[in-house]
């Protein structure tokens, strides 16, 4: 086995038998000594095995693991044996592994001292967090080579700043994106999604609409169904209203000699063992997959998307089903592992090796066509240079709402800033208390979206009773309140790869008590948000770690470091006030349900 180091800023670049890594990082370091594999002072052994390489290293009695991106675990990833291969998971809930985005990266912290390690490799890693072995964590890669890195830090966030300084800054994201969006599977035809639009703004400003899969004609990308009605008068309607439209897309191009797409996207394909177009099942029936690995072909599809988005004037791109997903009995599963890429280099590899990079590569391939803003169900490292993410098919039910603060945050720590959930769940039922809750909840986080699934019970704040259309109401005004910081750490997550909404470990690393808080989160570094999640109840106890707190709704200041109970509706908490006058002017007129 050959193992070389090289060293760079604090930041080990590892790599075992010269494997050529699909995703060049942004790092130039020196020849460095093997002495340098480990992780603070615990080392880092390499095996080679006949299934692949194998990294393993100590895991402390007390050491925590966070990170390892979209997965449905509590912020402490201890005690979790996880794959990395991105899956189309309709209906996921707490443990349901692996799920739609992979990043295999993670951050360990040992008596409030982080190291992070960064597995650069596109196929189907295991992280095994003391699950196989007590006391160990064993990184199983299935190749014969691999490449990783570790990166020193005195804090989580030097961390993530150097993931986001070897993976690439997030993307400039529109200030419109931030604001409140709605959605639904499908909202049809074009006029029904006027009167939608406008019974929502009675109630709640709406800054973009999504058309989801039935606007197409036969699920076929970058054509319109003749009885959703003209785009163009939607389109002119929309935008009227200051509101943007953002078009669904999926991967799969139906195989159809009178379809322009497939025609013009000939020669750009994944191929089969036999050196045929690989074809499969998706919604359109038999389709080829676009070989985004590859440059010409992403160049074809730029064209697609370049043509869509200006004859119609689209102002944002939604990717769905890009794992990549196809069907078999109905059921959404990853592609066929032997289907074949060709890379830019010319050299081939299958499909399995390559997985988890589709997404990234169809994503750069959208963004390079000129999308202002694209929202991805798939990903991959680096993803967050072209997309911003939605945790995909929840179900809606209070303990899978609850799930959504570790996984987004875990996610965001993980590289990825622009992250949002369904609001209201996807599939199953939501009562009104549930959708309302749900947005309060989902009042920080950086993509505000409300989608439900076909045939599910409306969602729309117009049709809940006046309770909760106020519940609802009040949570938009709080994240209206705050825009001007959101976009504050979307200019932060720009710049350094900040994460908005974090987990309190993220910022209180040496405080053992925030790394099992799950139901609180930090937006940025001032603000502690720790909404109530749970059916029936209208207070809660929150942790307030060290430090002086300010609580804007009862305008009282106190000491952290201790477990309150709140009986607010919202319950919220700023650290510095600093620069916020304008945000506590602004809430001090939203006049709460209780207590205020
Ligand atoms: O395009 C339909 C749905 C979409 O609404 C959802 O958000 C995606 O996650 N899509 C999956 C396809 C399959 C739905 C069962």
């Amino acid at each position: 086995m050959k193992v070389e180091v090289f060293l760079s800023k604090g930041i080990t670049k590892i790599n075992v038998n010269d494997y050529k890594p699909l995703m060049k990082m942004n790092f130039n370091g020196k020849k460095a000594d093997p002495k340098f594999i480990k992780m603070r002072e615990e080392k880092i052994n390499i095996d080679e095995t006949s299934e692949g390489i194998i990294l393993s290293k100590d895991l402390g009695v007390k050491e925590h693991v966070i990170g390892l991106g979209e997965k449905a675990f509590g912020t402490e990833r201890r005690r979790t044996r996880t794959v990395m291969y991105n899956t189309d998971s309709f209906g996921y809930g707490y443990g349901t592994d692996p799920l739609y985005v992979s990043i295999p990266f993670f951050i360990s912290v040992r008596d409030g001292l982080p190291s992070g390690l960064l597995v650069n490799n596109a196929s189907s890693i295991v992280f095994d967090i003391g699950v196989e072995d007590y006391g160990k964590i064993k990184i199983e890669i299935p190749e014969n080579g691999s490449e990783f890195y570790i990166i020193d830090g005195k804090t989580i966030e030097e961390i993530v700043e150097k993931l986001s300084f070897l993976t690439g800054k997030p993307f400039k994201i529109p200030g419109w994106a931030l604001g409140h969006m709605i959605s639904r599977y499908s909202y049809f035809p074009s006029e029904k999604i006027i009167k939608v639009v406008d019974e929502y703004r009675k109630f709640l400003p709406v800054e973009a609409v999504f058309l989801d899969v039935d606007y197409m004609d036969r699920y076929k990308n970058f054509t319109w169904s003749e009885s959703f009605g003209k785009p163009e008068k939607l389109l002119k309607e929309m935008h009227k209203r200051n509101v943007k439209v953002i078009t669904i897309v999926d991967p799969s191009i139906p195989v159809n000699q009178k379809y322009g797409p497939f025609m013009r996207g000939l020669g750009n394909y994944c191929d089969d063992e036999n050196g045929n177009i690989y074809i499969d099942s998706m919604w359109p029936g038999r389709c080829a997959f676009p070989d985004f690995l590859n440059q010409k072909a992403r160049a074809w599809w730029s064209d697609e998307i370049k043509r869509w988005i200006k004859k119609y004037r689209i102002d944002g791109i939604w990717l769905d089903m890009n794992e990549p997903t196809r069907l078999v009995d109905e059921k959404g599963v990853p592609l066929d592992p032997d289907a074949i890429h060709t890379k830019d280099d010319g050299t081939r590899v299958k499909h399995s090796l390559i997985h988890n990079a589709y997404p990234l590569f169809e994503a750069k391939a959208t963004y390079d066509a000129g999308v202002k803003f694209i929202l991805s169900r798939s990903g991959f490292i680096g993803i967050q240079r072209y997309a911003a993410i939605w945790s995909g098919d929840s179900v809606s039910s209070w303990e899978d709402m609850r799930l959504q603060i570790p996984l987004l945050t875990g996610l965001s720590i993980s590289g990825v800033p622009y992250v949002g959930c369904d609001i209201g769940g996807f599939s199953g039922h939501s009562d009104a208390e549930l959708i309302a809750r749900y947005y309060q909840m989902a009042a920080f986080f950086p993509i505000m979206r409300n989608h439900k699934i076909k045939g599910g019970n409306d969602q729309e704040i117009y049709v809940l009773p006046d309770k909760f259309r106020g519940m609802i109401q009040r949570a938009v005004r709080m994240r209206y309140a705050f825009m001007p910081y959101l976009k504050e750490l979307a200019k932060e997550a720009h710049g350094k790869g900040h994460p908005m909404i974090r987990p309190l470990c993220y910022e209180f690393q040496g405080d053992e008590n925030t790394y099992m808080i799950d139901d609180e989160y930090m937006v940025g570094k001032d603000v502690l948000y720790a909404p109530i999640v749970e059916k029936g109840r209208t207070s809660r106890d929150v942790y307030l770690p060290k430090g002086k707190w300010y609580d804007p709704w009862k305008k009282e200041s106190m000491e952290g470091g201790k477990w309150i109970t709140s009986d607010n509706e919202m319950p919220l908490f700023i650290r510095s006030l600093k620069g916020k006058e304008r945000i506590l002017e602004a809430l001090s007129e939203i006049r709460l349900d209780s207590n205020s």
